[in-house]
């Protein structure tokens, strides 16, 4: 019987610390992100915010000036990793993705942003 009941004290000990940790693991419905991005002009900041018109991106603003964006996003519902390569997948470099060269020299002349348009380098 008082073993019966340790194990009882145990088991619930252990419920309220793997609780515990299960919350503290959580990340939080709401993050900002701060990334660089390139582009030059209006097409491509429309080209941007449209890649990055899914489920768990809330607010996208990218300067094209300084080419800075502010991202909001619900960490539950997407990754940091996937914001970048939804915005590399549309042709734009991002300071942690790169954008793959056959995706980039389709873009209109006036959004290529990279100094080399050299297609023989990657
Ligand atoms: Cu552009």
């Amino acid at each position: 019987m008082k073993n019966f009941l340790s194990i009882g004290l145990l088991a619930i000990a252990f419920f309220f610390v793997s609780n515990q940790n299960a919350a503290a693991q959580k990340p939080p419905k709401k993050a900002t992100l701060n990334i660089e991005i390139s582009g030059n002009c209006g097409m491509c900041e429309r080209r941007i915010n449209n890649a990055l018109d899914v489920p768990g991106v809330m607010v996208s603003s990218w300067d094209r000036y300084t080419k800075k964006a502010e991202i909001v996003y619900n960490p539950r519902k997407i990754s940091e990793e996937k914001i970048h390569e939804l915005i590399a997948g549309v042709g734009h470099d991002t300071n942690k993705a790169k954008a793959k060269t056959e995706v980039y020299s389709k873009l209109p002349g006036c959004c290529l942003y990279r100094e080399n348009n050299n297609p023989h380098e990657d």
